[in-house]
């Protein structure tokens, strides 16, 4: 069968590259996506003609329809993935698509069980050496969240986002000790707070063109805001990606005490929220590529001479599953040599596992950094 093509070109930017389009809602995709030679996505390798043809009409239980999961990607084709899921069932009900999306990006297939442990006595991280500790300026974990009883941020209704927002701050309202913090609320700090705290890399910036085409920053600002104690080692997001980003982060190399303090604070929650979660796929998260633990630990480390090496950098995190990523947040360029360095996978693999492949990854950065 002949599939329609939706036009979604629009002008090259000044290099010739395809940033975006003309598709202004999911609606405009009215035949298959139209993916401009170049296009490197997920999205555009794993959405085949015959998956398309059983996808394109398909909603979830809660109304999340194929073309808001794919509309990211298709109008920003120059995309990692281009893809986000509406609720925990999307997964399910779009499964010809996600899984292969899934299977792809962590290697997780059809039949394959998720496995949680956040026993940080199994990571073998040693402290690194002076020398190499000094090249370390921060550490940071973060998991993704979502509450069970909801649709995920890309659905939900701004009622909903309200009630999460109430349920998740009256949980860490209650903590206490090195946990205990306060709620500063999106819609009521001031631009010079909220950039310093953009700036001193704890805050999310808002403005991402990628998680506004998924429908994530509807009615910005209201009902987001950042959880944190005061020694802002400990914070949490309340509805940017995903409902909650559980974070520990500090300044300097220690990734155990780091780890730690995440572990604790994830289990606390959880004590209070039921997340979604299944056996397959483990912990829910809104990108495909937060499935599983919804883990990112990574350093911001200085590597001024191996970044200049591309292929080897590019091939060191190839063979450690690490990723590399500008120090001002994703789809960021670096300055000062300075680069965030964090696992690839979260799926398929426990916690302690992919915080000891961001820990291997870097001690071979670090090992070509200093042979160079
Ligand atoms: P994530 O999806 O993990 O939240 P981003 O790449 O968007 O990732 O980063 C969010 C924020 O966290 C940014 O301000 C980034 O600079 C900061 N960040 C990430 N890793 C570290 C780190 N190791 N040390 C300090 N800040 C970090
Ligand atoms: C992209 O496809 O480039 C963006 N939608 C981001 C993809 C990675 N997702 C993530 O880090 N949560």
């Amino acid at each position: 069968m002949g599939a329609s093509y939706t036009s979604n070109i629009a002008d090259a930017d000044v290099n010739g590259t395809f940033m975006g389009s003309h598709l202004k809602s999911p609606s405009d995709i009215t035949g298959f996506p139209y993916f401009p030679t170049g296009t490197g996505s997920l999205l555009q390798k794993c959405l085949t003609k015959d998956i398309w043809e059983q996808c394109k009409d398909r909603r979830d239980k809660f109304g999340f329809t194929f073309k808001q999961c794919i509309f990211s990607g298709a109008k920003w084709t120059n995309s990692g993935v281009g893809v986000y899921a509406g609720s925990h069932d999307s997964y399910y009900a779009f499964a010809p698509f996600l899984d292969k999306i899934i299977e792809s990006y962590h290697g997780h297939k059809p039949s394959d069980k998720h496995i949680s442990s956040m026993d940080y006595n199994q990571l073998n991280c040693p402290s690194f050496p002076p020398d190499e500790d000094k090249m370390i300026n921060s550490t940071r974990i973060r998991v993704a969240r979502n509450l069970a009883a909801y649709p995920l941020g890309t659905a939900v209704t701004r009622q909903q986002r309200k009630e999460i927002e109430k349920l998740v701050t009256s949980a860490l309202g209650e903590f206490e000790g090195d946990l205990k913090g306060k709620y500063f609320s999106l819609e009521t700090m001031t631009e010079a707070e909220k950039k310093q705290l953009i700036a001193d890399h704890f805050l999310f910036k808002g403005g991402d063109k990628y998680l506004e085409s998924a429908g994530l920053e509807r009615d910005w600002p209201e009902a987001r805001g950042i959880f944190h104690n005061d020694a802002k080692t400990f914070l949490v997001w309340v509805n940017e990606e995903d409902q909650l980003r559980i974070i520990s982060m500090q300044k300097g190399s220690d990734i155990l005490q780091v780890f730690k303090r995440l572990a604790d604070a994830a289990n606390k929650i959880e004590s209070k929220a039921k997340f979604a979660n299944d056996e397959h796929f483990g912990y829910v998260s809104t990108c495909p590529t937060n499935m599983g633990t919804g883990l990112r630990a990574s350093v911001h480390i200085n590597l001024p001479k191996l970044m200049k090496a591309k292929d080897l950098h590019q091939s060191i995190a190839d063979k450690y599953h690490v990723q590399i990523r500008g120090i001002h947040g994703e789809h960021t360029e670096t300055d000062d040599g300075v680069f965030d360095i964090s696992n690839l996978r979260r799926l398929g693999r426990n916690e302690v596992q992919l915080v000891q492949d961001m820990y291997d990854g870097v001690k071979a950065m670090i090992r070509a950094e200093k042979s160079l």
